[in-house]
């Protein structure tokens, strides 16, 4: 990859470091679309799939119309713009906006039918179950998501588990996409230390003990981020952050124990995407995430625990 003509890439408002041994490209695995076995060898070794235009641009694109219009109606968007180009406006609104699945046909067919279960049915070996809840996100020119590993959020099920980042339009680097740090999810310290913990739980034993809210209580940090600092992380784990410039069309697929981040949004566009989540069906799913409300039920989940 061609460094010298990126860019200047930030992620929380820090600069990345583009030199080769510390960011690159995606590696696609097109390729290897149709032997499970070599998918599931190259998950193992990087801890993602990478495949463009996997996916039906048509209806992804679909899909994010219906998004959109219901951005303009409730005000989110730039009037003096075609909808479709999803042009930020005049607020302050960001982040997950998980009603933009509801009644979106197109979406949940994209994710949930077709290709995507046909991927998943290939790369898992079995029939496959996906969480019923759908992360859809609105990003606005802004910070992007801090480092995480899905498995803090979701480990109370299999841990062969996964995650889709579908990309929901053109994400090219200044409107700021989804980063991965290289076979992360291969850091024994990581997988024993954070990646044991559970959003969800927090210590009875501890001062600021905090059912409420999200993550917190002495457990983890609050939000379930495992750093606020994209730059000094991979300097401590080391590897890459490796991403790309999205297209509608492109599907990205991490284990729950790859830590990520997303690159900040420096356009004046609404960057749209969903993370939805795939497994065999056979295995014990995570009861958080299933149902019509589980955003609403949460606080029947928090745990508490002697730390
Ligand atoms: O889209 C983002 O900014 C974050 C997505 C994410 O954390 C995920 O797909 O698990
Ligand atoms: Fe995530």
């Amino acid at each position: 990859m061609d460094t010298t003509t990126l860019p200047r890439l930030t992620s929380l408002h820090q600069e990345l470091a583009t030199s080769p041994e510390k960011f690159g490209e995606l590696r696609s695995s097109i390729d290897a679309l149709d032997d499970a076995q070599a998918l599931r060898e190259r998950m193992q070794e990087d801890g993602y799939l990478y495949l463009p235009g996997y996916l039906n641009r048509d209806e992804v694109l679909a899909a994010r119309e219906v998004m959109l219009e219901r951005l303009a109606e409730a005000g989110w968007l730039d009037p003096a713009y075609p909808t479709m180009e999803a042009v930020a406006g005049d607020n302050d609104t960001t982040g997950a906006r998980p009603d933009l699945v509801q009644d979106n046909e197109p979406l949940r067919r994209l994710l949930y039918s077709g290709r995507m279960i046909e991927f998943y049915t290939r790369f898992l070996g079995g029939e496959v179950a996906h969480f019923d809840f759908t992360w859809t996100r609105a990003m606005r020119p802004d910070a992007g998501t801090p480092p995480h590993c899905d498995i803090v959020y979701m480990g109370r099920g299999t841990t062969n588990l996964y995650t889709s980042w579908t990309p929901l339009g053109d994400i090219p680097y200044e409107i700021g996409g989804l980063m991965i740090l290289e076979k992360s999810h291969r850091i024994e310290r990581l997988r024993a230390g954070y990646g044991s913990k559970d959003a969800d739980e927090y210590c009875t034993n501890r001062r600021q003990a905090a059912p409420e809210g999200d993550g917190g209580g002495g457990n983890i940090s609050s939000g379930g981020w495992l750093s606020k600092n994209p730059v000094k992380l991979r300097d401590n784990l080391g590897g890459r952050w490796v991403t790309t410039e999205y297209r509608a069309g492109d599907l990205l697929v991490f284990s729950v124990y790859t830590v990520h981040a997303s690159l900040d949004n420096h356009s004046n566009r609404v960057r749209l995407s969903s993370d939805s989540r795939y497994q065999l069906a056979s295995d014990p799913i995570d009861e958080r995430w299933m149902g019509d409300d589980p955003l609403g039920r949460r606080m029947a989940y928090k745990r508490g625990r002697i730390c």
